[in-house]
């Protein structure tokens, strides 16, 4: 089978108590593995698609055939919205970004707190499911926050993402039941702003977005 789940980088409870170990548990081995495992049962029959990563092909959502294009758009977008997820996940303890990252940020959105604000508010009035993404323009250079729905990609735009937060009721509910708002600021606490930062050096040098 062309994807398998990376295991995930860390202990189920080493989020807690921002993130539980009940949640952490079912999102990554039962919800990532399903997106993995309907992936795979799409592409099944075209192996022309074996050997891209998971980034090439949706980069490429266009050139999948039409018959099973939407299946590939919303599973594969699932794999790489979760891959991204637990690479930029560790308890902080209370830690900002510094350097680059910070600068950057401060040129953007004026302070880390409005930041934190602008993305809080593009989770929070999110309609449904979806994700909130910091992502950075490659027309321009500046970042962006903004909302997509169910598992779209920011690949799907070319658009190389620093930070994804995931505002599936599975991603919360165990913990926040209808609280969004306050899973999201809580959230805060499990960025890891290193991880974070060599991403933004990464994108900078044109290296590989996942
Ligand atoms: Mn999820």
């Amino acid at each position: 089978m062309p994807y398998q789940l990376p295991p995930l980088p860390y202990a189920y409870d080493a989020l807690e108590p921002y993130i539980d170990a009940q949640t952490m548990q079912l999102h990554h081995d039962k919800h990532h593995q399903a997106y993995i495992t309907n992936l795979n049962a799409a592409l099944k029959d075209y192996p022309q698609f074996d050997n891209l990563t998971i980034e090439e092909l949706l980069r490429h959502i266009n050139d999948v055939p039409e018959q099973i294009r939407t299946t590939v758009r919303n599973q594969g977008g699932g794999h790489a919205n979760h891959q991204l997820f637990w690479k930029i996940l560790r308890r902080n303890e209370g830690a900002q970004p510094t350097g680059a990252l910070a600068a950057a940020i401060q040129d953007n959105f004026g302070s880390f707190e409005q930041f934190q604000a602008t993305f809080e508010e593009a989770g929070t009035k999110h309609f449904g499911s979806g994700w909130v993404f910091l992502v950075v323009n490659p027309a321009n250079g500046k970042l962006e926050v903004f909302s997509r729905p169910n598992q779209d990609s920011v690949l799907f735009e070319g658009k190389p993402a620093l930070l994804a937060n995931d505002v599936w009721e599975h991603a919360y509910y165990l913990k926040y039941q209808n609280r969004r708002a306050e899973y999201l600021h809580s959230w805060w606490n499990v960025v890891d702003w290193d991880v974070v930062a060599h991403r933004l050096e990464g994108i900078k040098a044109g290296k590989s977005q996942l």
